[in-house]
């Protein structure tokens, strides 16, 4: 029996009751949360507190509001909050309380995903690296150590966000707690040790009394009453439903696209595809959508995981700049409810994916209340097609129409009227009868990014250097007759290590290779401190994501007498992923020299080990004052392992502030002491491109003039052809046809902690623009009424053409923040090819 009629048959099965002391009630049934008595179909975005600022916060929560969310999902960062084992920390962007605060502010709910094992693309997956050396620890498993320590973690962040009555029983904005996540995934190697840890999770979070449901994703054995979760691309297709007949269908994660790792090629995921697949899981009964990512941000410092780039989910429908916003506004929004009118803040909103996904919300709230007080039934409309309807009664009925075909259009016949429906594509209709949206029709306007360049960083004068020194075996005071494994040695406290030794030559004119294993990230040889690389292109060796093992193999330019060899192993991010992984090892697994016929391995053999960089231990990054006497005239020497450093004064404005580092290879970067990430350019992309050439610098990171910013540089990058640009939208476009108006309705934000707003409008076909806030629109790039081809990408003048297409936008458009205007024949002047269905396609510049 499938769980869409689980919930038929269950619908007036009284609710799970969850305790509640005050504040709001949320239980749940099989239908969906229940809150307050009251069944919810629930929106919710994930946008993660440490991966922006806070000052930032409010702008993002309004936006995903505005863009018809009720709630913000957010992991909670263990090895942020707890970076030594009894520390605590909760400042700044590790503020987890002020943010939950601020959501709470702008009446949206809270889904808190406690882990503490989230995986996130977050470094060790959130788990503070101290947990590693805890004896006898298996991580996730049924194991006493990581049990205690777990327990007493969760227990800490529960009572803080009681202590400060943040749950709904107490009137707060939480209303779903996670534990775990995605455990299904690896439970199966652990053996006989996973189901009884699945069992004591779930029984120590439910014993944790939050007074709200707990969920467990990808976990099908979830016990009760956690709910099992469905997490993925395409979950209205694949997922097999809640485990229990009194469990709602959940979706916690709905990727917006796909994380990206280095050297894989940009992927993205379309408006019109996170659309259908939203649909359909509400469709079939679904009653809570999370999209993850609303919004990604930044991996700042040292956060992300293994081979993950510092820009996080740039693609999703609020991208990685957000915008800074005075509080001095916001408070306007807490008396009014006209945030967007007065804040004057610049949003850089993934268009069409924001506004797209935003209709999609309207469309499914005008028929929340057939969906989820009827029975829903559905029946095939043609092969590939079917209709999913919720009807009692000619008054109450809302219907789904589904076209699972992807190659073609097709016409369906429904309660006597027929409907063409887009290939993969559902028309909901809140009414039975008209359509108020399509998920592949998108009507919003398409934005286009720009970074402007502001200042450039092209003078010699401009910079000062450090050529970090390359350390020898004869000064290590670390030594070990192996190859140590790179995390253990660290402790994370750096992302590099070296391994040295030595070794006596008595020849001078022997032909010598080196080669060296390693097990991840990148490596670079060093023999008699001269760096060896330089015959490769990225003048050192790495693995990938998907494979970390990789071989460096160099002829060597040996000396008579004594050779020092220095390797520096780079790990670049924690993994985040699978099981055990605590025993994961990094490093170098084998070094070899074949001199002439004979192999000599020094595998075993005397190491000398340093953790970190000279820089790094001197904090070169911190202060220009007290560091000063380290650093020297920019000499252009392309030494790899270089420190560089600049002064610069902010760019005017309030647009967000992007580093384009394209000129450099890999290392990271710090603006007045505080890292803004690492970056590395020279792994290329599947096409060749180089790797994230932008890393984003905060507003509030910055002071008007006299910025301090250090660059670590591992490779031969060039500082001089280093930029600084804010990012903008400069570019606006629309395409809407006649014969498949826009949606006829308009949803406008809902406080649902303190009660609905909704307004209704009754909208014919136009294509509507807005400029950034102070920008406006300065000339018509292309217009076309009649048939143009393309989209808003590509596009050309098709057989039929309105010839005053041009003068007529202009005359809407030109020197306007905004526009609009309507596709229609008598807007035209006359119908250029009557009887063939005409669309309108403008495309605009914002200056
Ligand atoms: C919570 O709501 C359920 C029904 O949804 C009800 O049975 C229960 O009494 C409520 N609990 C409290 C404490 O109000
Ligand atoms: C919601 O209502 C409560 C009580 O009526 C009030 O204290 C709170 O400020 C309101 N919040 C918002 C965002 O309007
Ligand atoms: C109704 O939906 C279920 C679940 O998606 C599916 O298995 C079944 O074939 C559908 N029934 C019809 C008549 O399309
Ligand atoms: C579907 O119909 C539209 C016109 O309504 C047409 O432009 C489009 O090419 C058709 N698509 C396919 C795949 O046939
Ligand atoms: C990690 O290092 C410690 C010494 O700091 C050592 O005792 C331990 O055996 C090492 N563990 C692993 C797995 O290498
Ligand atoms: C170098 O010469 C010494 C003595 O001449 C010899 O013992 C040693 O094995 C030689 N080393 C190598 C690596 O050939
Ligand atoms: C990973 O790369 C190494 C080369 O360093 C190769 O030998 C090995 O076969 C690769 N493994 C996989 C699974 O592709
Ligand atoms: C660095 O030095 C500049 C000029 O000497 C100064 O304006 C700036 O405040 C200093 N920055 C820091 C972080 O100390
Ligand atoms: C990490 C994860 O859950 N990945 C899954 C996401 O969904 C795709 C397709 O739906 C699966 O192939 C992945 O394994």
């Amino acid at each position: 029996m499938s769980w869409m009629l689980w919930w038929s048959l269950s619908l007036s099965a009284s609710a799970i009751v969850i305790m509640a002391h005050g504040g709001s009630n949320v239980t749940y049934d099989s239908r969906s949360l229940v809150i307050n008595g009251k069944h919810k179909i629930i929106f919710s975005g994930s946008i993660h507190y440490p991966r922006s600022t806070p000052q930032m916060w409010p702008y993002l929560i309004s936006k995903a509001r505005a863009g018809g969310l009720d709630a913000i999902d957010t992991y909670v960062f263990w090895n942020l909050h707890e970076p030594q084992q009894g520390q605590s920390d909760f400042s700044g962007r590790k503020d987890l309380v002020r943010f939950i605060r601020e959501v709470h502010a702008q009446g949206l709910y809270v889904c808190l995903r406690i882990g503490p094992f989230i995986e996130s693309e977050w470094t060790y997956g959130g788990l503070p690296f101290w947990l590693h050396d805890v004896p006898g620890i298996v991580f996730r498993s049924d194991n006493k150590p990581f049990k205690y320590h777990m327990k007493r973690y969760a227990k800490m962040i529960v009572k803080m966000l009681k202590a400060e009555k943040l749950y709904a029983s107490q009137g707060g904005p939480i209303i779903l707690s996670q534990i775990e996540n995605e455990y299904g995934n690896v439970e199966a190697a652990f053996h006989e040790k996973g189901p009884p840890y699945v069992k004591w999770a779930a029984k120590m979070a439910v014993g944790l009394h939050t007074g709200v449901p707990w969920v467990m994703c990808k976990q099908d054995d979830a016990p009760d009453p956690v709910i099992n979760t469905c997490n993925g691309l395409r979950c209205g297709e694949t997922f097999s439903g809640p485990n229990s007949p009194r469990k709602p269908a959940m979706w916690t994660e709905n990727w917006t696209s796909v994380y990206q790792t280095y050297g894989k090629e940009t992927r993205s995921r379309s408006a019109e595809d996170i659309a259908f697949h939203a649909a359909l899981f509400i469709a079939k009964g679904g009653s809570f959508v999370n999209y993850y990512m609303y919004h990604g941000g930044t991996n700042f410092g040292r956060t992300a995981a293994e081979y993950v780039p510092t820009s996080y989910y740039d693609q999703a429908p609020l991208d990685e700049y957000g915008k800074f916003c005075f509080n001095i506004k916001y408070l306007f929004y807490l008396i009014k409810d006209k945030f967007d009118f007065l804040s004057g803040c610049i949003g850089l909103l993934r268009q069409p994916k924001h506004g797209h996904l935003k209709e999609l919300h309207a469309a499914i709230k005008l028929c929340r209340k057939p969906l989820l007080s009827r029975k829903g039934i559905n029946f095939s409309l043609g092969q590939l097609q079917e209709a999913f309807a919720f009807e009692r009664n000619s008054d109450e009925c809302a219907a789904f129409l589904v076209n699972h075909d992807g190659r073609s259009n097709a016409t369906v016949h429904f309660k006597g009227s027929s409907y063409k429906l887009p290939p993969k594509s559902i028309s909901i209709l809140p009414d039975c009868k008209t359509v108020a949206f399509n998920t592949a029709q998108v009507s919003t306007q398409y934005g286009t990014r720009v970074a402007t360049r502001r200042h450039k960083f092209d003078s010699i004068e401009q910079w000062k250097e450090y050529k970090e020194y390359i350390p020898s075996f004869d000064e290590s005071s670390l030594r070990a007759n192996m190859l140590l494994e790179h995390m253990n040695t660290t402790k994370d406290s750096s992302d590099y290590l070296w391994y040295t030794f030595r070794f006596h030559q008595n020849s001078s004119n022997a032909h010598s290779v080196l080669t060296v294993n390693s097990l991840g990230h990148n490596l670079h040889a060093f023999v008699n401190g001269e760096f060896i690389g330089r015959s490769c292109f990225l003048g050192s060796a790495h693995g990938s994501h998907d494979n970390k093992s990789f071989t460096l193999q160099r002829s060597l330019p040996l000396k008579r007498g004594t050779n020092y060899v220095s390797l520096l192993s780079v790990m670049t991010g924690l993994p985040d992923a699978g099981a055990y992984l605590e025993r994961r090892v990094a490093g170098l697994r084998r070094v070899t020299i074949q001199r002439q016929h004979e192999l000599h391995d020094f595998t075993t053999y005397l190491w000398g080990y340093k953790v970190g960089l000279s820089g790094e231990n001197i904090q070169l990054h911190r202060n220009n004052a007290s560091a000063k006497a380290y650093w020297s005239r920019y000499a252009s020497s392309s030494q790899p392992l270089t420190w560089y450093k600049t002064v610069f004064d902010a760019p005017a404005g309030n647009d967000p502030v992007a580093l384009n580092l394209a000129s450099m290879g890999k290392g990271e970067a710090w603006v007045n002491g505080r890292s803004i990430g690492r970056y590395w350019v020279s792994f290329l992309d599947s096409d060749g491109n180089p790797y994230q050439t932008r890393n984003h610098i905060p507003r509030s990171f910055l002071k008007p003039s006299g910025n301090l910013l250090v660059i670590l540089e591992e490779e031969t990058g060039n500082p001089l052809g280093i930029s600084l640009g804010t990012m903008s939208i400069t570019k606006v476009c629309g395409h809407v046809s006649i014969s498949h108006p826009p949606p006829v309705i308009s949803w406008q934000g809902e406080n649902q902690i303190n009660g609905t707003r909704k307004r209704k409008y009754g909208r014919r076909p136009k294509v509507q623009l807005r400029c950034p806030r102070g920008r406006k629109i300065s000339s018509v790039l292309f217009s076309s009424f009649g048939t143009p081809s393309g989209d808003c990408e590509t596009y050309a003048i098709g057989s039929c053409h309105a010839s005053n297409s041009r003068a007529t936008v202009e005359k809407a458009c030109l020197g306007k923040e905004r526009c609009s205007i309507p596709v229609s024949s008598k807007n035209f002047k006359g119908d250029p090819c009557p009887g063939i269905a005409k669309s309108l396609l403008v495309d605009a510049k914002c200056a």
